[in-house]
């Protein structure tokens, strides 16, 4: 059982567990706490994070960043078109429709699914996670952007299972950001007192995320949720970059967008300018040497130019703090403070258009980069049995809202109805009672379809099966239970038949006069108040036992049995279970191969510090204990060595080098021993000494 949290970023991941002493943010192998969100492929191996960010610039074509926003996204997605031209890698079309990334891996040309990818970067952080552990990691819980729709919510956590983690929650960034601010507060109004209302905001390097949440003591409720998907650091970067692009060719005739590698170049010098830009406001030198075409560049700028440049960017800070309001029915002074995390929120001029806004100084008490992942990290300490944390319930919100349409049996047309309103609270089912003869089919959409990111609004198709008449030909009661889940993913859950049975009496039973008005309608009733994600699953279990019973206590004259109907779910581009097999069984291949690669470069450089360590100490320590002939042999060998290792020896199986390193340890090994032998020998003369 582990815990961990991870936060999977647009630009950087950060890795949270759960060890006797608390929460804590680990590091990776480059003892950096950050692990940048990119995966790089090549003839043998792929590298992931740091090693694969290395690479943006020499191997540009086959290394992926910025795929993030390819979850849940059909190829054909006007949305997925728009990007493309951005992006220096080819993205390609899965077969079932959603995207896939191609590149070249091990010398073929390969697409890969998004859900691969990410699965990718998940098992680099796992295994940061099980380097910090020293244990294997599956249990764990994921970030995702609080606007992010159904299916890229499905998708991710497809990602996860294929880098074989088990999610016990995809949550909510801005969720994990509140829930790591409350639950060590001391202070908070006791239950029935006035809520503390608490504005989070998150500007990260895609997306902007604000939520309003009202804390008491042990408990928080998200209010709301007002979101920009569309604006972050990389927006920030964009400007600066066509601000460059557009100088350098005038300034020097470049046409910088003909060379991918330049302007990956650009990117990231572009993105040093900015953080800078935070820090200081006076001018700011970008130089780059042999930028393209031999030609070195250089620039500069000021915070006050990049403020200007900025100006309609910086316009879309206010307006998600406002529908925030809005949608609480609070007024600025009902908010008691304003927490800001993500990296862009370190941008000056967003910091203050945001306490503007509020008439207050911004709060920072929360790490702002590493905020995200130990809020997941607690969480899913929260959800382990194993681990002992304070009780703390969280109840979250449905970012749009859900309506499901259906045929009606009745009258030709189609029947429709808001099961989820926005800001409905969350993880919840309700259950749903339809009068049908036979099966039927429930599509479940956004309906509102101007707040989603994305056009499509479809959440996916949902067929109740097996629904017959009653015994007398009427219409039978059909329960549903819809949900969302603690995931934020929607799902028809269960269906049952109600079967009538006659009563000894012979009594008409009421519940088939209400069918016959109620046909084709659907009557909503809510069914668990969701409070922490714990105790909704145990209100479910309860629930269901309720309705194996017939209501007799009612209607004492009626009785029924209760059916379970099988459902049939096709989520909007949901994986195919054999295509995730599939996707599993090839992931734990590459990873063999990853490792396998990693040995046979470990068996390499062993050679190559052998020759390099040896030839000095020939010169050096060991001179006095070998023969001139001997030296000189050995040296030969040495120096023979270094040169095949650029020629011939540069790629070759594991097992030659490690051959290679066995015959020069022949000759270098008892010059070795004569020199230990006499270092030690002297000092046991000393100890002797000492004894005597
Ligand atoms: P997202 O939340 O959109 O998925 P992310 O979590 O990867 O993205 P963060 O790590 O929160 O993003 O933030 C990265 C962004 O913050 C980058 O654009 C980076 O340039 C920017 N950034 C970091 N430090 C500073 C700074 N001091 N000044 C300005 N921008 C900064
Ligand atoms: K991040
Ligand atoms: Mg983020």
């Amino acid at each position: 059982m582990s815990v961990v949290g991870f936060d999977v970023g647009f630009l950087n991941c950060y890795v949270a567990v759960a060890r006797a002493g608390g929460i804590e943010t680990v590091a990776n192998e480059y003892s950096d706490r950050c692990t940048p969100a990119c995966v790089s492929f090549g003839p043998r191996n792929r590298s992931i994070g740091a090693a694969a960010k290395s690479q943006v610039v020499t191997n540009c074509k086959n290394t992926v960043q910025g795929f993030k926003r390819f979850h849940g996204r059909a190829f054909s997605d006007p949305f997925v078109h728009n990007l493309k031209k951005s992006l220096v890698y080819d993205i390609a079309q899965m077969p079932s429709g959603t995207t896939g990334i191609k590149v070249m891996y091990m010398d073929e040309e390969k697409v890969f699914s998004i859900e691969q990818v990410t699965a990718m970067l998940l098992t680099k952080l796992k295994e940061t996670a099980e380097t910090a552990l020293k244990k294997p990691v599956a249990d764990c819980v994921v970030s995702v952007p609080c606007y992010y729709t159904d299916a890229e919510r499905r998708s991710v956590v497809d990602a996860a299972q294929i880098a074989g983690l088990n999610c016990l929650r995809l949550m909510n960034e801005t969720t994990a950001v509140a829930l790591a601010y409350g639950i060590y507060k001391q202070d908070l109004p006791a239950p029935e007192e006035k809520a503390r209302n608490v504005v989070f905001v998150d500007l990260g390097h895609s997306g902007y995320q604000t939520s309003v949440c009202a804390f008491n003591k042990g408990k928080v409720k998200i209010l709301a949720t007002a979101c920009d998907p569309e604006m972050g650091g990389r927006d920030f970067d964009e400007l600066l970059v066509q601000h460059f692009c557009v100088e350098f060719g005038k300034k020097y005739k470049l046409d910088v967008k003909t060379k991918p590698r330049a302007l990956v170049r650009l990117y990231q010098e572009c993105e040093k300018l900015k953080k800078l830009m935070s820090a200081n406001s006076s001018d700011i030198p970008l130089n780059i040497e042999c930028f393209m075409n031999d030609v070195d560049v250089s620039a500069k700028l000021n915070r006050g130019q990049f403020e200007e440049m900025c100006g309609d960017l910086l316009g879309r800070v206010e307006p998600p703090l406002h529908s925030l309001l809005e949608q609480a029915k609070l007024k600025k002074e009902d908010i008691y403070a304003v927490e800001i995390v993500g990296g862009a929120s370190r941008i000056p001029a967003v910091k203050e258009r945001i306490s503007k806004f509020f008439g207050k100084e911004l709060n920072t008490t929360l790490n702002a980069d590493e905020a995200v992942a130990r809020g997941c990290a607690l969480q899913c300490a929260i959800l382990s049995p194993a681990f002992k944390v304070r009780e703390f319930s969280i109840t979250d919100v449905v970012p749009y809202p859900i309506s499901l349409k259906w045929h009606s049996a009745v009258e030709e047309g189609v029947s429709d109805c808001e099961v989820f309103p926005k800001n409905h609270a969350a993880p919840f089912s309700k259950v749903l009672t339809f009068y049908r003869r036979e099966p039927f089919s429930l599509e479940a959409y956004y309906n509102s379809p101007n707040e989603l990111p994305y056009p499509d609004p479809t959440i996916g198709q949902f067929m109740i099966q097996k629904v017959v008449p009653q015994a007398s030909g009427e219409s039978s009661k059909i329960k549903v239970k819809v949900r969302v889940n603690i995931h934020g993913i929607f799902s028809v859950s269960s269906a049952s038949l109600v079967e009538v049975i006659k009563s000894d009496e012979n009594e008409e039973p009421m519940e088939t006069e209400q069918a016959a008005d109620k046909e084709g309608e659907a009557d909503v009733q809510k069914e668990s108040e969701a409070k922490t994600p714990q105790e909704n699953e145990e209100m479910e279990v309860t629930c269901t036992k309720k309705s194996d019973q017939p209501p007799q206590a009612k209607k004492p004259k009626v009785k029924t049995k209760v059916l379970d109907l099988p459902i049939e779910n096709s989520p909007q581009w949901q994986l195919a279970d054999d295509m995730l097999n599939l996707f599993v069984e090839n992931e734990g291949k590459m990873i063999m191969q990853d490792k396998l690669e990693k040995e046979r470069n470990d068996a390499k450089n062993n050679v190559e510090e052998y020759v390099y360590d040896m030839r000095d100490k020939l010169h050096g320590m060991l001179e006095k204990f070998v023969s001139e002939s001997d030296r000189d042999a050995l040296s030969l060998k040495l120096e023979d060595t270094e040169n095949w290792l650029y020629e011939d020896g540069e790629d070759q199986p594991k097992q030659v080098y490690i051959d290679k390193l066995a015959e020069l340890k022949n000759l270098g090994q008892p010059i070795q021993e004569r020199y230990m032998e006499a270092e030690e020998r002297p000092k046991a003369f000393d100890e002797l000494g000492k004894q005597i």
